[in-house]
């Protein structure tokens, strides 16, 4: 495999304190990846660069962060045959309700496999991309089961009023 098969993409510097825990997620599972600003509305020039480049360059999935009018992950999708997995990011103004309906609102033919709003849909955004790798990859299937495994155990079975 591809020392880097995973591309972070977010439309913003200020959306990178949300996408940096996918960064942290496929870190912790030892799945290389890329990071990369590209705005759909900024810098569209780049994202068509990107979007359409990204399977010539070695990227198996895609993880686009974007917050608002966020059209970063759908226009990503239209223009490669790569999985793009969608993390609408929190807006200030709409909680991210807005990001939520601009990514997961694709009409039928182009998908975007969208997450849940902020940092647990960008963890997730990792995992399920660790998840789609690793069906060619036993090694990283092995880690995953690991980190569930590792999940499950650090679960008290009560509640305490130290911990909360
Ligand atoms: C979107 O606009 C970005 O994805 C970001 O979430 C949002 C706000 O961007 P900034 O004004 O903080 O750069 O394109």
């Amino acid at each position: 495999m591809t020392a880097t098969p995973v591309a972070i993409i977010m439309g913003s510097q200020s959306d990178w304190a949300t996408m940096r825990h996918t960064a942290e997620t496929l870190t912790a599972l030892g799945v290389g990846h890329v990071t990369r600003i590209v705005s759909a509305h900024r810098t569209p020039d780049r994202l068509v660069a990107f979007a359409k480049g990204a399977k010539a360059a070695g990227f198996r999935v895609i993880v686009a962060g974007a917050g608002g009018a966020a059209h970063l992950p759908g226009m990503t999708a239209a223009m490669t045959p790569l999985p793009v997995l969608g993390v609408p990011v929190e807006s200030k103004a709409l909680s991210g309700v807005d990001s939520l309906y601009s990514i997961v609102q694709m009409p039928p033919g182009v998908p975007v496999g969208t997450l849940a709003i902020g940092r647990a849909g960008a963890v997730n955004a990792a995992l399920l991309a660790a998840a789609i790798l690793a069906i060619g990859d036993d090694g990283l299937a092995a880690r995953l089961e690991d980190w569930r495994r590792r999940q499950t155990e650090s679960v008290a079975e009560a509640p305490s009023e130290e911990a909360s």
